[in-house]
């Protein structure tokens, strides 16, 4: 860094601003900001990095700049930004920015077209021109090709996915699948499996890998969607101003009054698992008892049913009838989803606490007679081995606490054997014939990082771990051997690995995962137990540390210790063990599981039947089928988007530079940049620059191979030998040095008649 030449130092809330240093300290610079003239403050060392000499220039590829550092990184997007250009490339990898609002034009048919066939990079940057690399790899080199979206909440993952596949469907041949009824299936999975959180009012609380096949000619021939993790907790209880999962308000607010009246059906907030997100009127210290009264009171009758300004929760209920119509359900079929959906909430309004309650009767037109509800409820059925009677029944009473949990945990297996069938019966409306390849577009939910960190985020931070992984995998080790097999002699590329963190989660008995399993294994476990048990397995772990007292133990009442911190690759995270054991035990006790399977509804009995009876199995179901969606993912070519969310309000034109910083650190970028600032992040293959420009040059160069023509023009041109180096294949570029050779061969005709004379007296 130069003196007097602007720098990029810390800022509290755009993340970093210019100025220029005006004192070198041993790990620490004076700055005078630009905008504050005499004024200075200290800035780490590390933290203060080179400005381009144009700030207000902005680049397609991030790449072509001559300064790469998450400074510049920044400015560029920001920039690009406030002109509408929600996209940019590092290298392959793109970053897409949530508008939130509809760029004209920018998804319309025409764009499509214009995408198509075209090689990345010709055209600005667009999630249309990832779609179009996927399919052209898919169709040249024979082989699966994968996308990988992630960012955090609201990024607009899901939105992209919608996109890509839109393109996908609209860019092939026609074949069997080109009536593919993809934007029939979207709505539906999200009615049922999205839901409104604080971060974003349609948010996906599952993960999901949709799967578009192709035939040998590239036409589609069929589809079919994985999905993992829906987060089970939210059925029962939903945080403040969140809501459950979106079908149960449209089903209140839009069913025809028949439909009304045979699920009785009335306003979401007379049911207990619809009520307790808001907290207008429910504070969450409240107990059951408290939130029941309130529920009755004169201003809560007032208010009407729990309704989002935002949300048309009837106009969605006719848009969700309309998608089941069009990927073939029939009348039905469409009330056994429906009257499901109303027996989940029916079901949470039993009371143990209340003698008398009127709910368990109308559960029971879903699950069987009210009183083998309420015995199954309130009781647990064990085996005693007493006095060596093998196998002699007994009854147990259980408190009202566990009875709640029995309750809920009934609530939950119905609901999400209900989501399990939902993606079945969409995945049943998709042709399948034999295949060639496939693109797989994966969205999961994002890095978490809450105040209280419950086993919801532990799931999703494991998920993206590995993911994480396989991005170092793919960018950073390929970016390696590429330099390697082009014979560069660049040093060692360093990035850091994370396996370590992976295994302390799967490792076998010893992860996290395995000691949890274990603990629900015991007579009395517990999350107090579980929590020593890990802590005292991996003492010296670098990724795991013991809570301070001031993180947990003032917020809630609970022992300084219990939790546990994890370093993951894009932070530190403080998890809070409390409920681990319950959220990671879904398996209903014998009673409950005798019960329905002997229920009177045939739909219930089904949702059961067909799923795998092993305890084992059934507890890690959720696990598993990540890690097979993960290995799925793997083998493939793939491609990466990293979605960024601008601001936390959810509005358009509002860059918070800080927030945006964090999520860029978190997504890896920065590791990326520093790869490419000490490597060569630009590379062309000679034929494609041979036939860039073999027609501007003369004669007696264009009958070169391509290889010499390169080499020839470049010493021609001068071009000094520490920005570019040779490989077998291409030449690669430093930073911002491709950029300063277009620019060269791009000028105008004049200085092009220039060029050509200094090429020909080099020649002779
Ligand atoms: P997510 O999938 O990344 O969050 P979404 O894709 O649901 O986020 O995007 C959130 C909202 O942002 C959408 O409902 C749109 O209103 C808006 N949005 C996103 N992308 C665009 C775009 N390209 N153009 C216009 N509006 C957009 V989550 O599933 O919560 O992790 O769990
Ligand atoms: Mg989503």
């Amino acid at each position: 860094m130069e003196d007097g030449k602007p720098v990029w130092a810390p800022h509290p809330a755009d993340g970093f601003q210019l100025g220029t240093i005006v004192d070198i300290g041993s790990d620490s610079l004076t700055i005078e900001p630009l905008k504050q003239r005499g004024k200075t403050f200290l800035a780490p060392i590390s933290q203060v990095f080179p400005a381009e000499d144009d700030v207000n220039k902005h680049v397609e590829d991030n790449c072509s700049l001559m300064y790469l550092n998450e400074a510049t990184l920044l400015n560029n997007i920001r920039v690009r930004y406030s002109k509408d250009k929600i996209y940019t490339f590092v290298a392959n990898i793109l970053i897409a920015v949530n508008p939130y609002y509809d760029i004209p034009k920018l998804y319309s048919p025409e764009t499509i077209k214009q995408y198509q066939g075209r090689s990345l990079g010709t055209l600005p940057p667009h999630v249309y021109a990832i779609a179009d690399k996927a399919y052209r790899d898919m169709k040249v080199l024979k082989m699966s090709q994968s996308i990988i979206v992630s960012g955090e909440s609201g990024a607009g993952k899901t939105e992209n996915t919608k996109f890509r596949l839109f393109f996908l469907l609209q860019s092939c041949p026609p074949g069997v699948g080109s009536d593919l009824h993809f934007p029939a299936a979207n709505p539906l999975l999200e009615a049922f499996g999205n839901a409104k959180t604080v971060r974003n009012n349609n948010s996906s609380r599952f993960g999901k890998f949709v799967e578009i096949h192709f035939n040998e000619k590239n036409a589609v021939v069929g589809g079919f969607v994985s999905h993992y993790l829906l987060e089970k907790s939210r059925i029962c209880r939903q945080g403040p101003e969140e809501r459950n999962y979106h079908i149960f308000y449209r089903l209140c607010a839009g069913a025809p009054e028949e439909i009304r009246q045979k699920f009785h059906l009335s306003s979401p907030n007379t049911f207990r698992y619809l009520n307790r997100g808001c907290t207008r009127f429910f504070a969450s210290k409240d107990t059951d008892k408290q939130i029941m009264q309130n529920r009755k009171s004169p201003e809560h009758m007032k208010s009407g049913p729990l309704k989002d300004a935002l949300l048309d929760d009837h106009g969605d209920f006719n848009r969700i009838c309309v998608a089941m119509k069009k990927i073939g359900l029939d009348d039905t079929e469409k009330l056994d989803l429906f009257r499901v959906v109303a027996g989940v909430l029916h079901l949470g309004n039993i009371d143990f606490e209340e003698a008398g309650s009127t709910s368990g009767d109308k559960v029971s037109f879903v699950y069987c007679c009210e009183e083998d509800l309420r015995v199954s409820l309130t009781t647990r059925v064990m085996l005693t081995t007493a006095g060596g009677a093998k196998g002699t029944v007994i009854k147990v009473p259980l408190k009202v606490e566990q009875a709640n949990n029995a309750r809920d945990a009934l609530g939950k297996a119905v609901y999400s054997r209900l989501f399990d069938h939902v993606v079945t019966r969409v995945n049943q409306c998709f042709p399948f014939e034999s295949s060639a390849n496939f693109i797989g577009v994966l969205d999961i939910a994002g890095f978490e990082y809450f105040e209280h960190n419950s086993f919801e985020q532990f799931c999703i931070n494991y998920c993206n771990e590995k993911l994480q992984q396989f991005f170092n995998e793919r960018i950073l080790k390929e970016e390696q051997e590429l330099y390697q097999k082009e014979g560069l002699g660049v040093n060692e590329v360093h990035y850091v690995d994370n396996q370590d963190c992976i295994d302390l989660v799967e490792a076998k008995l010893v992860g996290i995962l395995d000691i949890l399993d274990e603990e629900n294994r015991l007579p009395q476990p517990s999350d107090q137990h579980f929590t020593d048990t890990v802590h005292s397995k991996h003492k010296e772990h670098f990724r795991l540390t013991v809570p301070r007292k001031s993180k947990l133990a003032v917020h809630r009442n609970v022992r300084d210790d219990e939790g546990f911190i994890i370093r993951h690759f894009a932070g530190a995270v403080c998890y809070e063990t409390t409920k681990f054991v319950e959220k990671n035990n879904d398996a209903l006790h014998m009673s409950l599981e005798c019960l329905i399977s002997e229920s009177k509804d045939r739909f219930i009995r089904e949702l059961f039947e067909n799923s795998n009876n092993s305890k084992d199995v059934k507890q890690k179901a959720g696990k598993l089928s990540f890690i097979s969606v993960g290995n799925k993912f793997k083998v493939r070519g793939s491609s990466f988007i990293r979605c960024i969310k601008p601001n936390l309000k959810m509005v358009s034109h509002q860059f918070e530079g800080a927030q945006i910083l964090s999520q860029l650190q978190c997504s890896g970028m920065v590791s990326v940049l520093d790869l490419m600032q000490g490597g060569f992040p630009s590379r062309a293959a000679f034929h494609e620059l041979y036939n860039m420009y073999q027609k501007y040059m003369p004669p007696k160069l264009t009958r070169l191979d391509p290889r010499l023509f390169c080499k020839a023009l470049f010493k021609a041109l001068g071009l000094n030998e520490n920005d570019y180096k040779f490989g077998l294949t291409r030449v690669f570029f430093r930073p911002g040095k491709f950029a300063e050779f277009d620019q060269i061969m791009k000028s105008d005709p004049d200085h092009l008649a220039e060029l050509v004379k200094k090429v020909n007296k080099w020649l002779i």
